[in-house]
């Protein structure tokens, strides 16, 4: 009977994310199709690092979040105040996993749809107001991006309170919001080896020089159009 409820599938507007019901009447999470091939992004990434990124790496996240959340609502359930606050780091590095690979998916999209164009748009002048130009929020970017120890994000953010758009890192899979409650992503770049290693080996660098070439500035566009109305 409970089965009946996978049925009730269902994607969150726009949002690339995918919900199912549960045996036990919970939100699930289900990884969200890519809105293009694994090997459209090649040469710049190849096709399989896209698969695995996607089919492996996603799909481990949204699985362990999964079982997280089921072991957090029989924590509730029993009433055990110190089982729910055990569970916080493995959902936040779990659930942080999924909600920032979903918006990466989106920011990327094959070289001879987009291209490295900057934005020309409203983002495109916030970044000259911030950076001065497009190449120095790149510079930027690249920079922190490489300098980043261990594995985490660099992102391009709109700071809500500040109106304006600023680079952030994170570490591990904490998503932005944990770097501050008024940033709202609009392009996040993995910089995880699992993210480059197969094809860069170690040269962090490189990979990051060359996924401007498969940036979805429209999407980044997009959201700052959306989120700073
Ligand atoms: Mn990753």
């Amino acid at each position: 009977m409970a089965l009946r409820a996978l049925a009730a599938r269902k994607s969150l507007a726009g949002s690339g994310f995918q919900r199912i019901l549960g045996a036990r009447g919970l939100q699930t999470f289900s990884l969200p199709d890519l809105p293009y091939d694994y090997g459209a992004l090649e040469p710049a990434i190849s096709g399989e690092i896209m698969q695995l990124h996607h089919q492996k790496h996603h799909q481990a996240y949204i699985t362990n979040y999964n079982k997280d959340l089921e072991q957090l609502d029989a924590a509730i359930a029993k009433g055990d105040a110190s089982a729910v606050v055990k569970l916080q780091s493995a959902i936040k590095f779990n659930g942080g996993g999924h909600v920032n690979h979903s918006i990466f998916w989106n920011n990327l999209s094959p070289v001879n749809e987009v291209g490295g164009e900057p934005p020309h748009s409203a983002l495109g002048w916030a970044i000259d107001q911030s950076f001065g130009s497009f190449d120095a929020l790149i510079t930027k970017m690249n920079a922190e991006g490489a300098g980043l120890q261990g594995s985490g994000w660099v992102w391009l953010a709109l700071d809500k309170e500040l109106k304006k758009v600023v680079v952030e890192t994170t570490a591990n899979q904490d998503p932005l919001v944990t770097k501050g409650a008024s940033l709202v992503p609009l392009l996040g770049i993995d910089v995880w080896e699992h993210a480059y290693y197969l094809q860069y080996k170690n040269v962090r660098p490189d990979y990051l020089k060359n996924i401007w070439k498969v940036i979805n500035w429209k999407y980044a566009c997009q959201e700052y159009e959306k989120e700073s109305a």
